[in-house]
């Protein structure tokens, strides 16, 4: 049972012992209800303590558990709050460490919450896309007030006990134990203290009302509003609250919390946040990496290039407290990369973001060098040169020289081959890739290259260790592009085909953001340079001579048109302004080049756009998922969530093209295949794509 029932004199505890976090499953709700009936029969039993073993009281309702029959079977969590407030004798929850979702939910049943000092507590239903489901609207506000209690439901973010327990009339904590450690004693003191109280306190009978209801609450909805665009649950959470102060009894208000929690639970925007939840939490697990991998110590990091992203990428490290020293060929080169490092701190203490002391505090961990020798006791050196194989084989000979033996030896290529980078070294297993985006020291996505021969102590210190920087990293396989820029060679491919068939760029990029991208493709290649882009499809044309272009790209580089730094690429800019104009003189060489292909130009509707766009991304994502070059199906939404800004709400392109329907996209693929002007064989669906939609699955 993963709820232990034990007596201590004449206390009854009851111990939720259900890892990681004591979820409330089904098996643990039905542990405390048989315990508290055993406490009912015991008559040498007093009073009852709930508490939680581990690393928690309880982290919530069991997420795994949602969409399954168990979630809504009796005993659910009404009915064990309902079981214990009815319960004849005192119930108290003693508190510790996490008190979240359902698990707050459930000591607010209680009658009497003794709680630890630095516990956290939480409603963070609504990250989840959901409100708190099982009384916590109606409870909460009663306790702490109503706009304490709307401000935590409706952000979900988590507040230290202390804090809770110090608000002037709180009834949520009965006394603050004196630390995490006496807790246990304090709280059985407590109940002995209360045995004999009559009539039990329940919360649900404490009054909740607002002095000025209606303004409040619809000031309440503007804020809201303002800051939950695409997700719903923050609106209904002010509804909820709101219900707590205008119900005619306790009951009628859980029942309409009841409906706004079962209606947000099968909302898509709900499905998304809980599939990120879990998908950015198994990002982190390698399947053949035991989680109990030991890893390498990293004392010290080397950095090789001190470039736009060899700064970036070491104030990752220097946030964290980690030493790095910079290396680069030039002194001038050196100063230019400090310079720019300072400057990047110097704008977040202007900003508040970053105390001064703390700022100096980084830069009294960096230190710079123009000798390889320097970086010999550093424990993982990343290369952030430029991006050429030959460069690359001098850099890692170089290292392979000098670095200490277990010293992993990281590529921030972007593409190159890592088994390839690992070959210029006598130490191929200590080789990996570790691609960051740009700007590097702010993208949280972190695409973790696994060479053939990547050790597996490698990957689990690497994992570990973006961790520690705040980064969420996904597992590469060797290909060209990884895993999100071999996707975006697709979208990029569609989107120049959309022109030629008589797209505009401002109608594909506004159709995308429409979508729920913050930029679109030509907005977005604008920014990064659309050199960057030439270079790759000129690399792209020798080796892969059968993948269709659409040629305006290039005379769009052939024009100089590289972008917002050239103050002209596919919009028009003014000089410093970021504002994208559209450009006459590109619609005029589109059209030219429409005539000259012989393409008669047609209207594309927006669906169509959003349609060839997304599902290249997915297609390509299938075939990355069967090569094996991803392990699942959710690091590749990871990687289009926090790497190239797809829609949170939608949950990435996998996810989204569950929610879709495979069959259905597959659907649209065979007709855009059927399109002479665009390339059949990008979209021939791939057998996994195919395999699932006839199975009526998903990726997940
Ligand atoms: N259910 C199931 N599994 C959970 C879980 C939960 N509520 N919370 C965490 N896990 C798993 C997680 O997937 C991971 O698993 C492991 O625990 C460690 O998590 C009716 C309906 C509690 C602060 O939203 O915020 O109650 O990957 O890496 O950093 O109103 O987990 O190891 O297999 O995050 O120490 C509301 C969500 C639920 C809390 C701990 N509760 N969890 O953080 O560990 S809905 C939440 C968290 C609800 C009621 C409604 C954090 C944490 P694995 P972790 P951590």
């Amino acid at each position: 049972m993963t709820a232990e029932y034990q007596v201590h004199g004449d206390v009854a505890v009851i111990t939720l012992n259900n890892p990681p976090v004591n979820g409330l499953g089904l098996d643990t709700r039905q542990g405390i209800v048989d315990g508290l009936a055993r406490a009912e029969d015991d008559a040498a039993v007093k009073a009852v303590v709930i508490t939680g073993a581990g690393k928690a009281f309880s982290g919530g309702a069991d997420i795994k558990e949602f969409g399954t029959p168990k979630s809504l079977q009796d005993p659910n969590l009404h009915s064990v709050i309902r079981t214990v407030e009815h319960f004849g004798k005192p119930v108290v929850a003693a508190i510790h460490s996490v008190c979240m979702g359902g698990g707050l939910e459930l000591a607010l049943g209680c009658h009497y919450r003794v709680v630890a000092p630095g516990c956290s507590v939480a409603l963070p239903e609504v990250k989840l896309g959901l409100l708190p489901g099982a009384g916590g609207t109606q409870r909460l506000p009663r306790v702490i007030g109503v706009e304490p209690a709307l401000n935590m439901i409706a952000t979900g973010e988590a507040v230290p006990s202390e804090m809770l327990a110090s608000i002037p009339g709180q009834k949520l904590f009965d006394q603050l134990a004196t630390s995490a450690q006496a807790l246990a004693q304090e709280a059985l003191a407590f109940a002995r203290s209360v045995a004999d109280v009559r009539p039990l306190p329940l919360v649900r009978h404490l009054p909740c009302k607002h002095p000025q209801g209606e303004a409040y609450f619809q000031f309440a909805r503007n804020m809201v509003k303002g800051m939950a665009k695409h997700f719903p649950a923050p609106g209904k959470c002010v509804d909820a609250v709101e219900a707590a102060t205008t119900s005619r009894d306790f009951e009628d208000g859980l029942m309409k919390e009841r409906e706004l929690f079962l209606n947000l639970m099968f909302t898509p925007e709900s499905r998304s946040l809980r599939h990120l939840f879990f998908a950015e939490r198994a990002a982190s697990k390698i399947p053949d990496v035991p989680s109990d991998t030991p890893k390498r110590e990293i004392r010290k990091v080397g950095v090789i290039g001190a470039g736009t992203m060899g700064g970036g990428i070491s104030m990752n490290f220097l946030n964290a407290g980690i030493p790095v020293t910079i290396l680069e060929m030039k002194q001038e080169a050196l100063d230019r990369g400090i310079a720019t490092i300072r400057k990047n701190y110097e704008a977040q203490v202007k900003k508040g973001k970053l105390k001064a002391d703390k700022y100096e505090a980084r830069m009294a961990l960096l230190s710079t060098s123009l000798a390889y020798d320097d970086l010999k006791d550093c424990d993982l050196i990343i290369e952030a040169v430029f991006e050429d194989m030959g460069v690359k084989e001098q850099v890692f000979s170089r290292l392979d020289e000098v670095a200490k033996p277990g010293a992993i030896l990281a590529s921030n290529t972007s593409t190159l081959d890592v088994n390839q980078i690992a070959s210029f070294t006598k130490r191929p297993q200590d080789v990996v890739g570790m691609h960051f985006f740009s700007p590097a020291n702010v993208m949280k996505l972190l695409e973790v290259v696994r060479g053939e021969k990547t050790a597996k102590d490698v990957l689990a210190t690497v994992m570990a260790l973006a961790k520690k920087i705040k980064k969420t990293a996904v597992v590469s396989g060797v290909c060209d592009g990884f895993i999100g820029n071999r996707m975006i060679e697709r979208y990029s491919q569609q989107a120049g085909f959309l022109l030629d068939e008589g797209a505009t760029p401002e109608q594909v990029d506004r159709a995308i953001e429409k979508f729920g991208f913050p930029m679109g493709p030509f907005r977005m290649i604008d920014m990064a340079g659309n050199d960057i882009g030439w270079a790759i499809r000129k690399r792209r044309y020798v080796e892969q001579p059968d993948i269709k272009y659409s040629k305006t790209a290039d005379l769009l580089c052939e024009m100089g048109r590289f972008g917002q730094k050239t103050s002209a690429g596919w919009y028009d800019y003014e000089a410093g302004k970021r504002d994208a104009k559209p450009s006459p003189v590109v619609l005029k060489m589109i059209e030219d080049y429409r005539q000259q292909q012989g393409i008669t130009p047609r209207k594309i509707s927006d669906d169509e756009i959003v349609q060839r766009l997304v599902y290249s991304l997915v297609n390509e994502g299938a075939k990355i998922l069967e090569e094996g070059i991803a392990s699942k199906s959710g690091d590749i939404d990871m990687v289009y969530l926090t790497g190239y800004g797809f829609p949170i709400w939608r949950g990435g392109p996998m996810h989204y093209a569950g929610e879709v329907g495979l069959f259905n996209v597959v659907q649209a693929m065979k007709r855009f295949a059927r399109n002479p002007h665009d390339d059949a064989k990008a979209w021939a669906p791939s057998k996994l794509i195919l395999d699932l939609a006839a199975a009526g699955k998903t990726f997940a």
